[in-house]
């Protein structure tokens, strides 16, 4: 057990719940919480809302959702109301989204901005947590959430050096808050996952010159891009309920999207190209739903990723460069599929070099250059693009004790275990959002983070209208449910990959496949039917007759 002090000392305010981050989850958990007449408080360490929408902040940031569909849907007048301008929201939008969210359902009177929540503590006398604040502060709450964000906790690499180059370092999942020029610069960019492939032809136009260097090749489709028409906002605002009612209940990953009933050697050479293309054509994630096995059947799915290596080799004109460019290592979507606004034709630019770190890893970053290779590539500023520490990171940095002082870190030390991805055995009253063990990076975000916060707010309800005192994930449940969660992942080529879905992207972090890859209509269906069966699965203890909860001071 560390010596960690615990969380002691005079609580000075209480609430029904406490909330832990600020983003779309932290700021939907606290409308809705209000709603039913709780008491709630949101601590986010920014200084303002939006969660990764917030920090996110490098060149060419954008979502790979499609705006009308990566929004809320718990307001009809809200989704009614705003006016996306792009066919993908630029992150400048999406953040304005979420501060127009903030004030039109005056949310911020209760958020605490600036402020990290350091630990928790679970008193089993009382059955309340107590929150230690970075200000200083302890207050106490009946139920903990964590909106902490799967996307959060950005990862400085480990490269020899890293610390005594002297130009500027900028991590994109850090971005600063002032604009960033990079006009007349050499800039090296690090990574080439879906930041450094939105960014990557952005800082081109700017730089003098871009050095790319690349670990692994990436599957990118191209977005397509386009300003919205109001004609084309409200034909698909008409079709809201439709939109909305599918993501939720019957699609896989919380997109509206076609998605047929054929795998790809259902069809002749000739036939499924065209289909490739027609996808190609129209751009975005759906690439991968033009068939239903190119996630199950690794013939399948090299059909698709064979077209896609065609297409960058048509698009690259150096062949070197082109091949150095076509991912080889891994199925297509088995690490997460990247959106671009034309990133391969950057590499045709004259002002921009591709560097393989695969072949030859960064030796070192000395005070003016990255080194590799037995050669120094100068450069004014490097940006990482080297992503996160997933799902788990910014659960991992609060220092949360259960029962018995066990910590969650200590708990998750071979991988996370949760049952549903909502609760973790031996952490009563803990609820987390779009944790490991849920459908979330898998999944259209918004989608899920309204369904746990729903099914959560439906969760607390149900305990104070009977007087519950406490929740707990069942031991067996919660491995039943691991074993589910790992068994599904095992059915897919998702696994072959070494992504971050599986932890694979942080030295020492457990390889377990992390989200549940069950698709979002069912594991709905799974969460319901457990709420439905008195939440099957969970403890519930403490008296079962009409109480009222603490109000907050
Ligand atoms: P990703 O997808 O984790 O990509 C990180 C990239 O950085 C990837 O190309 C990595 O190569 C590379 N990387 C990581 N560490 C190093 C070191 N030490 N040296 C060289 N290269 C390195 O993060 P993103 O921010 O792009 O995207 C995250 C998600 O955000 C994305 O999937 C969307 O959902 C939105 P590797 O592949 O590990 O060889």
């Amino acid at each position: 057990m560390s010596a960690s002090p615990s969380v002691s000392g005079k609580a000075s305010e209480s609430y029904d719940v406490v909330v832990v981050g600020a983003g779309f989850a932290g700021m939907y958990m606290l409308h809705k919480l209000r709603g039913q007449g709780f008491s709630a408080r949101v601590y986010e360490q920014g200084d303002g809302v939006g969660g990764t929408w917030y920090w996110n902040r490098y060149p060419g940031a954008r979502c790979d959702v499609e705006s009308m569909q990566y929004s809320y849907s718990f307001s009809e007048e809200l989704q009614q109301e705003w006016d996306w301008s792009e066919r993908y929201a630029p992150q400048p939008e999406i953040l304005k989204y979420a501060n127009h969210v903030a004030d039109r359902f005056g949310l911020r009177p209760d958020i605490q901005f600036n402020t990290t929540v350091e630990r928790a503590e679970f008193d089993e006398r009382t059955n309340l947590w107590s929150v230690a604040l970075s200000d200083g502060k302890i207050v106490t709450a009946k139920f903990v959430v964590l909106a902490t964000g799967c996307l959060s906790n950005a990862r400085m690499p480990e490269i020899k050096g890293l610390d005594r180059f002297e130009g500027k370092v900028y991590h994109t999942g850090h971005w600063p808050h002032e604009i960033v020029d990079f006009t007349g610069q050499r800039v090296g960019v690090i990574g080439t996952g879906s930041s450094g492939i939105q960014s990557v032809p952005v800082i081109a136009e700017q730089a003098s010159h871009l050095t790319v260097f690349q670990r692994t090749a990436n599957f990118s489709i191209p977005a397509r891009n386009a300003m919205l028409t109001e004609e084309e906002r409200q034909a698909f605002r008409a079709k809201y309920p439709e939109v909305r009612q599918f993501a939720r209940t019957e699609s896989r990953n919380g997109i509206y999207t076609e998605m047929p009933d054929r795998g790809a050697l259902d069809d002749g050479d000739n036939e499924r190209r065209s289909k490739y293309e027609a996808r190609w054509t129209r751009g975005g994630l759906t690439f991968m739903s033009v068939y239903n096995n190119l996630a199950l059947d690794q013939t399948a799915n090299d059909t698709a990723a064979d077209f896609v290596r065609e297409k960058i080799a048509e698009i690259v004109k150096d062949p070197e460069k082109a091949k150095l460019l076509q991912p080889n290592n891994h199925p297509i979507g088995s690490k997460r599929i990247c959106i671009d606004t034309e990133y391969f034709a950057t590499f045709n630019r004259p002002n921009v070099t591709l560097v393989d770190i695969k072949s030859n890893p960064i030796e070192e970053i000395t005070a003016s250059a990255v080194r590799t290779g037995g050669k120094d590539y100068e450069v004014d500023a490097l940006v990482l693009a080297t992503g996160f520490d997933a799902m788990t990171g910014s659960v991992a940095k609060i220092d949360i004790r259960g029962r018995n002082g066990q910590t969650l870190n200590q708990k998750w030390a071979e991988g996370p275990r949760t049952y549903l991805g909502l609760m973790s055995a031996g952490f009563p009253n803990l609820f987390v959002i779009t944790g490991p063990g849920s459908p979330s990076v898998l999944s259209n975000m918004i989608v899920s983070i309204e369904q746990h916060v729903d099914w959560i707010t439906g969760c607390v309800s149900y305990m104070r209208d009977r007087g519950f005192e406490a929740m707990e994930a069942k031991k067996d449940a919660e491995d039943n449910w691991v074993a589910h969660v790992n068994e599904v992942a095992y059915t897919t080529l998702y696994p072959q990959a070494n992504s971050w879905y599986m932890g694979a992207n942080v030295p020492g972090k457990p390889r377990i496949f992390m989200p549940y890859i069950g698709g979002v209509g069912p594991y709905r269906q799974i969460c319901d039917d457990v709420a439905a069966k008195g939440y099957e699965g969970f403890a519930l203890t403490g008296a079962e007759q009409p109480r009222k909860m603490a109000v907050s001071s």
